[in-house]
C-alpha cells in the first residue's frame, strides 16, 4: 500500500499538479473535466427527489453520478430513508472530506472519509459501533449512475463484459415485508396485493473491480475494492426514476474501516467544455434588442474575440450578415460569460450564430416570431390537465374520467405531498365519509393528479387576468361539462379561456358549498398511487371504498371495493385561503356573467359568505399576528416591497382613476431600477433562483410585472425590457440553449419534461420547465435526456397559466391589436 502511494505521489509530481484531483476553495475535488462533490448537497427525505445529494461526480460538465452514501436498500426509492448528515469536516492537509451520517430510526451512525489519491479518490466507510442487527445485510455503501448517460454503454466487472440495458429487464425476488427497512414516516411506496412481500432487485453483476463506460472516455469511471464485493443493480426495476446503483454491503459485527473503494473518473486530457451560446430559439423581431450570452469553460481562454451572425439565403448560400467583438461580462459561478450583440441586424431572415468552431441551430428574425408562443399551452397542456373529464385528441385518449367514486373526508394524517389533516375535520363529515359533489372541474396540480386548491385559485386568477386585459377569444377546444368530455383541436363556438375559468370555478365552488370552506387539497390517500404514471382514470378503481370488504374484494353489486384507494379531501379551515377564494369568486362572477349565469351566481354567493365568515374568524386570537403584519407592511416603499407588490397594484389600475395611476409612478420608477439591477447580478438579466425548485415562477412573475409596467408606464419601463424573460425562457440561459417551453422554440425546444408521461421520456406540449436547478456550490443543471427530477423539469398548473399571462401580454406589446 505504501509503495502504491509512493508511486502515486511520484506520478503526480511528474505529470504535474493540474492532472491530480485536488481539494479546491469551494470544498470539492477537482481536476480538468472532473469534479467530485462530497455532501455539498445533503439529503432531505420525503418530498425531495433524493437524486441530488451525497457523493456526486460532475463529469465533463454533466452531473452523472450522485447518491454516494450509506443507504439501506439495494436501489433506494424517493421515500426510502435517507441519512442525516450530522457533521462535515474538510481537512486540507490530508486532502480529505469526512462526513458523519446518522439514521435516527435505527440509532445507526457511520462516517465516510473521501481522500484525493492522485487521479482517484478513496471512499472509506468507518464504523465506531457495528451495524445494528436489524440492518445487517441491508446497510451498504451505494453510489448511483445516471441511466440516460450510461445505458447502451459497456462495462467490465473483473474480466466479464456487459452492457447497461436501455430498459429495466434484470431479475428480482420477493422478500417478507418484515425484512424491509422502514420507509419515510412509515409510508409505503408499493402495493403488495396482499402478499405481504416486497420486491428486491438482484444484481446485474458482482465482483471487485468495475470499469463503467469502457467505450465512452467522457463517462468512463474505474471503481475497485479489495475488502468488499461490488454489486451493480438497476434501480429502474422498482421505479422508473431509479438509477444504476453500485453498492457494497457493510460487513456485520465489524468496526473501524469496514469498506474501501477507489474511484477514478477518467478525464479527457486537456478537455474544455464547448461554449454554450444562449439565444432565443423562438427568434427575434427586427426592432428588438438581440444579445446572445456565451457561456465559457474557465479554461477556455477566449478562443475567439468575435462572433458572427450568418444568414441562410433562399438560394442555398450562406453569408456573414454581421460580425463583432464579443464583450466580456465576467465570471458567474463556475463559468465565464461574454456577450454578442447583433441588435443592429433588422433584415428578416433565417440566421445562425457562429463563435469559434461552435455554430447554433438556425432561428428567425421576423415580426411574427411571438405570434404562437401561447398556443401549445392553451390548446394542449391546459385541457389535458382538466380533471374529472375524458380528454381526447385525434386518435389518442390522454385520460379517461378520473375519480368517479369521489372524495372521502381525510382522517387525521400527515401527508406525503406536504399536507396535513388535524384531529378535527372542521366539517360535518366523519373521517372516511364520502363528501358528495367534489368530483367536478379543477385541474391536475402538475406531474401528479391532485387538486391543490391554492394552485387552482391561481389558475382561475391567471385566466381571469388574461381575459380581462387581452380578451383572447381563441377557440380550439371542445368542452362539454354535461358529457364530461374534452376534445383538443375541435372548436365549439366558446372561447377556451372562459371554459377554463368555468372548469376551475366548478371545483372551487363545489368545495365551498359541500365542505363549507376551502379544502387545502383533494389528494391521494395512499403513496402507492400518488406516484402513478399513466392514465389518470386508472389511479383509483372508480368504486367506493368499503372497509367491511377485504382488500381487493368487490361487492356483489359491483359498486364498492375493499381497496382503500379513494382520494381524500383535506379540510382544515384556513381563513386566508377562504379569503383568496372569495376574491377569485368575485372576479369569476364578473367574468362568467352572460357565459354561465348560474355558476356566476353561485360564485358570488360563496364569495360573500366566505368573506364574511373568514373575516370573523380572523378576528380570533389565532390570526391576530398576521393582521398586524399586514397592517405594518408599508407595501410600496423600498425596493423589496416594490418588487413583491407592484403587480397587485398594477392589476387594479383598470378599476381605479388617473390619480391612482399617478400615485404609483414612484413605485414604477423604483421597479425600473430593480429590473436593471439584474444586469449586474448575472449575465442573463433576470432573477435566477437557487432553491431546490428552479426559479421559473419567480422569473415569470418578474416578466409579467415588467410587461404590465411597460403597458401602463411605457415612458418609465421601456419596451426593450419586455424581452428579458422571453430570451431566458426560449434559450438564453446557462447549461444548454434549449427552449424551456415544450414544443415552443424554432428548432430546439427541450424534449423531456416531468409530466405525467415522463416515463415515456416525453413532454406534454406547452409545458414550462422550472428551469436551471442549482446544485451547491456552483453548478446549474437542466437535464434534457432525463425527465425525472421535478426541481428542474416539472411544469405546474399555476406556473403554466402564469406563462399564458406572460405570453399574452408579450404578444400584445409586440403586436398591438
Ligand atoms: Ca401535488
Ligand atoms: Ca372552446
Ligand atoms: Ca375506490
Amino acid at each position: 500500500m505504501r509503495r502504491y502511494l509512493f508511486m502515486l505521489v511520484l506520478a503526480s509530481a511528474v505529470t504535474g499538479y493540474a492532472q491530480d484531483l485536488t481539494l479546491n476553495d469551494l470544498e470539492y475535488f477537482e481536476r480538468q473535466g472532473v469534479n467530485v462533490l462530497v455532501f455539498s448537497n445533503s439529503f432531505n427525505g420525503g418530498f425531495n427527489d433524493e437524486k441530488n445529494s451525497g457523493i456526486e461526480v460532475i463529469h465533463h460538465g454533466v452531473r452523472t453520478v450522485q447518491g454516494g452514501a450509506i443507504r439501506l436498500n439495494n436501489t433506494p426509492e424517493q421515500w426510502d430513508l435517507v441519512p442525516k448528515m450530522t457533521n462535515r469536516k474538510v481537512d486540507r492537509e490530508k486532502g480529505s472530506i469526512e462526513v458523519a451520517l446518522r439514521y435516527d430510526d435505527y440509532d445507526f451512525d457511520s462516517r465516510i472519509v473521501v481522500t484525493a489519491k492522485g487521479k482517484a479518490v478513496e471512499i472509506a466507510v468507518w464504523l465506531d459501533k457495528p451495524v445494528p442487527a436489524k440492518l445487517a445485510g441491508e446497510a451498504g455503501l451505494n453510489i448511483e449512475f445516471l441511466p440516460s448517460q450510461y445505458w447502451l454503454k459497456t462495462y467490465q466487472m473483473d474480466n466479464r463484459l456487459g452492457r447497461f440495458p436501455r430498459y429495466a429487464t434484470s431479475q428480482t425476488i420477493t422478500r417478507p415485508n418484515s425484512e424491509k427497512p422502514r420507509q419515510f414516516k412509515g409510508f409505503k411506496t408499493y402495493d403488495d396485493r396482499g402478499t405481504n412481500r416486497f420486491v428486491d432487485p438482484l444484481p446485474l453483476e458482482t465482483g471487485h473491480s468495475i470499469t463503467v463506460a469502457t467505450d465512452a472516455p467522457e463517462r468512463m469511471i474505474r471503481i475497485s475494492s479489495e475488502d468488499a464485493e461490488l454489486k451493480l443493480y438497476d434501480g429502474r426495476m422498482l421505479a422508473q426514476n431509479g438509477w444504476f446503483v453500485l453498492r457494497s454491503v457493510l460487513p456485520a459485527g465489524k468496526t473501524g474501516k469496514v469498506v474501501t473503494w477507489t474511484v477514478e473518473p477518467h478525464a479527457i486530457p486537456g478537455w474544455i467544455r464547448e461554449p454554450n451560446i444562449g439565444f432565443s430559439q423562438v427568434g427575434y423581431t427586427p426592432e428588438q434588442p438581440k444579445v446572445a450570452v456565451i457561456e465559457l469553460d474557465k479554461n477556455d481562454l477566449v478562443q475567439a474575440g468575435s462572433a458572427s451572425l450568418m444568414r441562410l439565403n433562399p438560394d442555398g448560400t450562406t453569408e456573414e450578415a454581421f460580425k463583432s467583438d464579443v464583450i466580456s461580462w465576467g465570471p458567474y459561478y463556475k463559468y465565464n460569460y461574454v456577450k454578442f450583440d447583433f441588435s443592429s441586424v433588422r433584415q428578416p431572415g433565417v440566421y445562425y450564430i457562429q463563435y469559434g468552431k461552435t455554430k447554433t441551430n438556425d432561428f428567425l428574425i421576423d415580426e411574427h416570431v411571438y405570434d404562437k408562443i401561447t398556443d401549445a399551452t392553451t390548446d394542449v397542456w391546459v385541457p389535458i390537465h382538466m380533471n374529472h373529464m375524458y380528454v381526447t385528441e385525434g386518435y389518442r385518449t390522454w385520460h379517461g374520467e378520473p375519480f368517479k367514486e369521489g372524495y372521502l373526508q381525510a382522517p387525521e394524517s400527515d401527508h406525503f405531498d406536504l399536507h396535513r389533516q388535524g384531529k378535527n375535520t372542521d366539517t360535518k363529515y366523519k373521517p372516511y365519509e364520502l363528501i358528495p359533489g367534489l368530483n367536478v372541474g379543477g385541474f391536475f396540480d402538475a406531474g401528479d393528479f391532485d387538486i391543490e386548491t391554492g394552485s387552482n385559485i391561481n389558475v382561475v386568477q391567471n385566466f381571469i387576468r388574461t381575459w380581462e386585459l387581452f380578451h383572447p377569444k381563441r377557440d380550439e377546444t371542445f368542452v362539454s361539462q354535461e358529457q364530461r368530455y374534452v376534445e383538443l383541436h375541435r372548436p365549439d363556438g366558446k372561447p377556451d379561456i372562459l371554459q377554463f375559468i368555468e372548469h376551475g370555478v366548478l371545483n372551487l365552488v363545489a368545495q365551498a358549498e359541500q365542505i363549507g370552506h376551502m379544502s387545502s387539497t383533494l389528494s391521494n390517500s395512499v403513496l402507492d398511487n400518488y406516484h402513478h404514471l399513466g392514465d389518470a382514470a386508472s389511479i383509483t378503481d372508480g368504486l367506493h371504498y368499503d372497509p367491511s370488504l377485504k382488500p381487493y374484494e368487490v361487492s356483489a353489486d359491483g359498486k364498492r371495493s375493499g381497496t382503500p384507494d379513494d382520494m381524500w379531501a383535506f379540510t382544515n379551515r384556513n381563513p386566508r385561503l377562504d379569503l383568496q377564494a372569495a376574491g377569485v369568486f368575485t372576479s369569476a362572477a364578473r367574468v362568467l356573467k352572460g357565459f354561465n349565469d348560474e355558476l356566476a351566481d353561485r360564485a358570488q354567493k360563496q364569495a360573500d359568505r366566505l368573506r364574511q365568515e373568514a373575516t370573523a374568524l380572523q378576528r380570533g386570537p389565532r390570526f391576530r399576528r398576521d393582521r398586524q403584519a399586514e397592517a405594518d407592511n408599508d407595501w410600496l416603499t423600498g425596493l423589496g416591497n416594490v418588487a413583491r407588490n407592484l403587480q397587485t397594484a398594477l392589476d387594479s389600475i383598470p378599476m381605479k382613476d388617473e390619480a391612482y395611476k399617478q400615485k404609483l409612478r414612484p413605485a414604477v420608477e423604483k421597479y425600473n431600477e430593480y429590473i436593471h439591477s439584474f444586469d449586474k447580478q448575472n449575465p442573463y438579466g433576470v432573477p435566477i433562483g437557487l432553491g431546490n425548485w428552479a426559479g421559473v415562477n419567480a422569473v415569470l412573475n418578474f416578466g409579467i410585472t415588467v410587461n404590465y409596467a411597460h403597458i401602463y408606464y411605457p415612458d418609465i419601463v421601456s419596451k426593450d425590457e419586455v424581452y428579458r424573460v422571453a430570451n431566458w425562457l426560449y434559450g438564453c440561459h446557462p447549461y444548454h440553449n434549449y427552449s424551456f417551453v415544450a414544443v415552443v422554440g424554432a428548432a430546439r425546444p427541450k424534449q423531456v419534461f416531468y409530466g405525467n408521461n415522463r416515463a415515456d421520456f416525453s413532454a406534454i406540449p406547452g409545458n414550462v420547465a422550472p428551469g436551471l436547478l442549482f446544485r451547491k456550490p456552483d453548478h446549474f443543471e437542466n437535464y434534457d435526456d432525463w425527465p425525472f427530477l421535478w426541481g428542474q423539469n416539472e411544469g405546474t398548473i399555476a406556473g403554466n397559466t402564469q406563462y399564458v399571462i406572460f405570453g399574452s401580454s408579450l404578444k400584445n406589446i409586440v403586436a398591438p391589436k
